[in-house]
């Protein structure tokens, strides 16, 4: 036993990483290791020799125990140590004198609109962008066989054959998330849903992936009379002008009734866009009152409740702003555009500090 105890301590004290002191625990202490053996030797002993060799045989597991678990918890604090001595970094270095990330003109463009809106007392929801075509279509009174299904290029994620879950796209607008908001939350509510939408088109004007911001204000006795107000102090703001006229043109939406496109008055002196001012109009979203059947979709009876709804592309209205000339750049990750186009990384917009300075 003595023997033992002085090869495996030994053992243990040479052991240089954490799997060799398991190799020497199983060896030693496992179920099938040498101290286990000599256990078994005690059915083959007299009565008395078994009260010697008992006792000290589980003295000597203990100790090749304790020695086992100092020695890892000794190995432990030299790796932290080591990790201490290596990973080490100088924080009272000087940071880099110029800044090189910069927040893309999306990005600046969402910050503007949810600060807008939540003065208005709008909250921002979001949800998946992969979504069921129940969510994406049929609850937006868009059924199976409408012609807005194609007109909206979707793309259907795969299924293999037999699949029999529920269809999945890709968004190709924010509405799905306004349906679950109001399947979460009930009336009244006040929501933007900004986020990126997918459709299969390519041009100098269309992305596959775009982004969209979309608002939902349902309460009792709201009407056409409060969504135009909304939207007039929208682009005031949006577009920092004291005034602009409106000019609500009739339209049609599946989800809207009735549905409304709606254009800013402005010029193009010199080509570069002024608003609130001359005599050519420029669409720049779309809207109207919440569809019966949109508002029971989400769960809430529409004849105690309307809503007013607008949906509009970010990427477009960012063009606008800050006169970028083509769709598709937003997406290349050209570092020159984005130094030229992106904004610094701590002018947050707020309506006090002005929108975007
Ligand atoms: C719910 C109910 C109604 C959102 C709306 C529009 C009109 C619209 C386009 C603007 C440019 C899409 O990015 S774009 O191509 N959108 O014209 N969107 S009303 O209506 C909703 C949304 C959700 C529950």
């Amino acid at each position: 036993m003595d023997d033992l105890k002085a090869k495996y301590l030994t053992q243990i004290a040479d052991a240089a990483d954490e799997t060799s002191l398991e190799d020497i625990r199983i060896a030693a202490v496992g179920k099938k290791g040498e101290v286990a053996l000599k256990m078994r030797e005690l059915g083959k002993m007299t009565p008395e020799e078994r009260q010697v060799a008992g006792p000290a045989l589980n003295a000597l597991k203990d100790e090749i125990n304790s020695a086992l678990a100092a020695k890892k918890a000794a190995l432990a604090d030299a790796a932290l140590d080591e990790r201490l001595r290596s990973e080490w970094l100088d924080v009272t270095l000087p940071t880099r004198t110029q800044r090189r990330g910069t927040i893309h003109p999306i990005s600046q463009v969402t910050e503007e609109v949810t600060a807008i809106f939540a003065e208005m007392g709008f909250s921002v929801a979001e949800g998946p962008r992969i979504d069921t075509d129940w969510y994406n279509f049929d609850a937006l009174n868009i059924p199976g066989h409408h012609p807005a299904r194609a007109e909206m290029d979707t793309f259907y994620m795969h299924r293999a054959p037999g699949d029999n879950r529920p269809p999945h796209v890709l968004r190709t607008h924010t509405s799905p998330v306004q349906i679950r908001s109001m399947e979460a939350t009930g009336a009244p509510t006040r929501i933007i849903c900004p986020g990126g939408v997918y459709r299969a088109d390519y041009d100098q004007t269309h992305t596959p992936m775009f982004h969209q911001v979309e608002g939902l204000a349902i309460d009792k006795d709201i009407s056409m009379a409060n969504l135009k107000w909304v939207l007039e102090e929208f682009v005031k703001s949006y577009f920092e002008v004291d005034g602009v006229d409106l000019r609500f043109r009739a339209s049609h939406f599946p989800f809207t009734e009735p549905s409304a496109e709606v254009d800013i008055r402005c010029s193009w002196e010199g080509g570069t866009l002024k608003v609130g001012e001359g005599d050519d109009w420029l669409e720049i979203l779309g809207s109207g009152m919440v569809h019966p059947k949109v508002l029971e979709a989400g769960g809430i009876d529409p004849n105690e409740w309307q809503g007013f709804a607008f949906g509009m592309g970010i990427d477009r209205i960012a063009m606008l702003k800050y006169g970028v000339p083509d769709l598709r750049a937003f997406f290349d990750s050209d570092l020159r555009w984005l130094r030229h186009y992106g904004f610094a990384a701590l002018d947050v917009p707020t309506l006090h500090g002005g929108l975007s300075r």
